[in-house]
């Protein structure tokens, strides 16, 4: 059997990417140097998987920031405020990516149910055409630098044009018509060249979104084979299984890349069912790309051999079920962990070796794979993957348990406990992390700071934005999470069953990483993990300071599960363990509680038919977390990054006491969706942008209050900003947030004067 892959991480071991990438934005190198060193990256990825000896090794994955952007550009679909700049080309590629001072940046969104994200392609007003053959100029590369025949990559006409933005429904047909010979002349280029096979990415095929464009889906790939009918051809998906199995097989290419880790057995069924057009190639997508699990090998080679008996012996290749670009680079820079957790964990250099070991498993030599089979034992032998007292603690949570007082009771006892003005004003809870918050906590990792001092650091920090706060007239304070890196990595890093990485990292956005936890046993709660820091903040000042927790599904979301339980379960845990972080806040006089859920929604299942259980198991487990307070207190929550109109009905059930949502990016949708629905909790739609350096005017924020408090009660409603200030520095939160507080109190006098 032969071994592929389709993609893999850019970052490098020590995210030299990044570090080059944003020394040429800083101006700290030249085009040439910042070429140069993405070249010698790029390279060196190529030479690990070649060196490990796959077979077909995908090339042209590699980017500068994202390869939808990367499509854009090659296809110039470059929007007209940055066409009229006249930048260089790489220049006007990140002015697409990051903005500049003239013209906004193209938006991001979510990659599928990835924590990767995208730059959305805009097609308003663009002439389609082909600046560049970017996947012949990699695929060259290869074999000019390491006599390597890659497989060159392409995003697929449906997935770059359905996840796009600015057509109209019926303006679909036509932008396949445009994108058509683009693509046929990219393909016959690689083809001519000596390309053997050739990816194309249609990951869309797995959702579907595709109905009611698949005339145009045909009649593309039908042009293609005609037009170049030598051309090797994969349609690779990924995520799920097919939406529709018998439509795409049916599509003329010679082969087909199907997922068989995360469809529950649904692809190999439709295999068995409808059966393998005979002669076409399967890449079969067999070790997990999502996780970081070692795969138990003999189970692969029973799938792979069963995948062979019906597609035909000589047909089937494997390879990951995705790209690697999900998962850290490699387990090697990690020998600070455990040897028997560190012995089940596989991060794409050890992936590579296990589609090696699954080939020699597969050729009939079992010697090779009893190590690797004999570290999964050991890691499945891990003592404290068991949590007995956890799980005899869930089993007696009842609905009991996770129900409180009524909401206007709730909201009865809680307006009498914190007397609070009508429009209270508060933040969403971070505040700037800057340079000398992330020095300080650098020399403190490193040593060079003992204890004492770190935390005397961050009190002096938490006691000077108190007073900012105070000084500025907010109503509801934060300490400001100076102690915190991420909001989830803080608390994987202090939660019992979960570990972090030292060199972890996966591309999030552009130059952006995050070092996603792992959850390799039972959760729980080892000791408070934040009440010394919100406690020191109250005891500086009169008014109430919130609390601030990540909530249950946002930690799961945002680290890597274990697969020996369900998700659910392990969410369950989380949220049992914030349930008890919650109470000891509580306990410790701290009752006014965020618990934030930022990653509900993009956790939310590809596959229709799997959401409700998702959606019923996120709202069980926030219950879980919130519910164990007496009515008097508090529970906030917070979710931005994405579109929460259609799903008020699950935002409803969380029964938090109070809710802020992003709202000014979202224009209004998000507002009118609560014209129709009767909200009977206390909500915050964000009347300022954070993401943003300017300071909105008075005008702008009134104005945005005035369009929420249209169809919301003053009585219910909050002031806030739409997001944490983390991001942003001293000057532009002090100046934001004072314009905010007089917005609030001009708007308190109009209210007055009216009743
Ligand atoms: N935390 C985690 N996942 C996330 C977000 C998060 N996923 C979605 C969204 N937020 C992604 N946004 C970001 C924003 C900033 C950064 C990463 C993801 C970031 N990372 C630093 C970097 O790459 O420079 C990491 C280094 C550091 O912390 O010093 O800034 O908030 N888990
Ligand atoms: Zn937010």
């Amino acid at each position: 059997v032969n071994t592929a892959t389709i993609g893999y991480p850019r970052i490098g071991r020590n995210r030299e990417w990044k570090k080059a990438i944003e020394a040429y934005w800083k101006q700290e190198t030249t085009e040439a140097e910042l070429h140069n060193q993405l070249h010698e990256l790029y390279v060196n990825q190529l030479r690990i998987q070649k060196d490990k000896g796959i077979d077909f090794v995908s090339v042209g994955d590699f980017s500068y920031y994202d390869h939808m952007l990367d499509t854009a550009v090659m296809f110039n679909i470059i929007p007209a405020r940055f066409k009229k700049q006249n930048l260089s080309a790489l220049d006007t590629y990140y002015a697409m990516a990051r903005g500049n001072k003239e013209a906004e940046a193209c938006e991001m969104t979510k990659w599928f149910n990835t924590n990767y994200h995208y730059i959305v392609p805009e097609f308003t007003d663009v002439t389609p055409a082909l600046n560049e053959n970017r996947p012949l100029a990699y695929w060259q590369k290869a074999k000019d630098e390491l006599a390597l025949n890659g497989k060159p990559l392409l995003i697929g006409p449906a997935t770059f044009i359905l996840l796009g933005k600015g057509f109209k429904q019926e303006e679909v047909s036509s932008l396949f018509a445009q994108l058509t010979p683009l693509y046929i002349q990219v393909i016959k280029e690689l083809h001519e060249a000596g390309a053997e096979w050739i990816q194309i990415d249609e990951p869309i095929f797995v959702t579907n979104k595709t109905e009611g464009y698949w005339k145009d889906v045909e009649a593309f790939y039908q042009r293609i084979s005609e037009e170049v009918p030598g051309a090797n051809l994969i349609i690779q998906t990924y995520f799920e299984a097919l939406d529709n199995y018998q439509s795409v097989v049916n599509l003329p290419v010679n082969a087909f890349g199907l997922d068989f880790v995360h469809d529950e057995r649904k692809n190999s069924e439709a295999i068995k069912a409808h059966g393998f057009p005979k002669g076409k190639k399967l890449f079969a997508g067999v070790i997990d790309g999502r996780n970081v699990w070692k795969s138990n090998l003999i189970e692969k080679a029973a799938l792979v051999s069963e995948l062979q008996k019906l597609v035909g012996k000589e047909e089937v290749i494997v390879q990951p079920s995705s790209t690697l670009l999900h998962v850290p680079v490699t387990v090697e820079t990690e020998q600070e962990l455990p040897a028997d957790i560190r012995a089940g964990l596989s991060f794409a250099e050890e992936k590579l070796t296990e589609l090696e070991l699954l080939k020699d498993l597969l050729k009939g030599d079992s010697e090779a794979v009893k190590a690797h089979q004999q570290e999964i034992e050991a890691f499945s032998k891990v003592a404290n993957r068991v949590h007995a007292k956890t799980r005899a603690e869930l089993e007696q949570i009842d609905d009991q348990a996770l129900s409180r007082a009524s909401v206007a009771e709730r909201q009865r006892l809680q307006k009498e406990k914190f007397d609070l003005p009508l429009l209270p004003t508060t933040t969403i809870g971070s505040l700037p992390q800057t340079a000398e918050v992330r020095s300080k906590r650098l020399k403190w990792k490193q040593g060079q700071l003992t204890n004492e001092q770190y935390e005397a650091f961050i009190k002096e920090e938490t006691k000077r934005w108190i007073e900012i706060q105070e000084e500025i007239g907010i109503d509801v304070l934060v300490h400001g999470e100076f102690e915190r890196t991420d909001m989830v990595e803080f608390f994987g890093e202090r939660l019992g069953g979960m570990l972090t990485t030292k060199n972890g990292w996966v591309q999030s956005y552009g130059s952006r990483c995050v070092r996603p936890p792992v959850v390799y046993g039972d959760v729980y709660l080892v000791e408070p993990m934040t009440v010394k820091e919100i406690v020191y903040a109250q005891s500086l000042t009169e008014k109430v300071v919130k609390g601030m927790l990540t909530g249950p599904i946002t930690i799961l979301n945002w680290s890597f599960p274990r697969t020996d339980i369900s998700k659910y379960e392990s969410m369950n845990q989380i949220a049992l363990a914030i349930r008890k972080e919650v109470k000891a806040l509580e306990e410790a006089g701290v009752h006014m509680i965020q618990v934030d859920e930022p990653a509900l929604r993009e956790g939310l299942p590809i596959r229709a038919e799997k959401q409700a259980a998702y959606l019923n198991a996120t709202v069980e487990a926030f219950r879980l977390a919130t519910t164990g307070v007496e009515d008097t207190t508090q529970i906030h929550t917070h979710m931005c990054y994405s579109k929460f109109d259609d799903m008020i009905d699950t935002i409803s059930a969380l029964d938090a006491d109070v809710i802020s949502i992003e709202a000014s990016r979202s224009h209004g949708n998000i507002i009118s969706s609560f014209e129709q629905y009767s909200y009977d909790k206390e909500i915050g739609l964000g009347i300022y942008d954070i993401h943003s350096p300017r300071i909105p005017s008075f005008e702008e924020m009134t104005n945005n209050l005035d369009r929420a408090l249209r169809v919301l009660n003053p009585a219910q409603f909050w002031v806030n900003p739409d997001c944490g200030l983390k991001t942003r520095n001293e000057k532009q939160v002090i100046d934001a947030l004072t314009q905010m507080v007089n917005v609030t109190k001009k708007y308190r006098e109009k209210l007055a004067a009216v009743a």
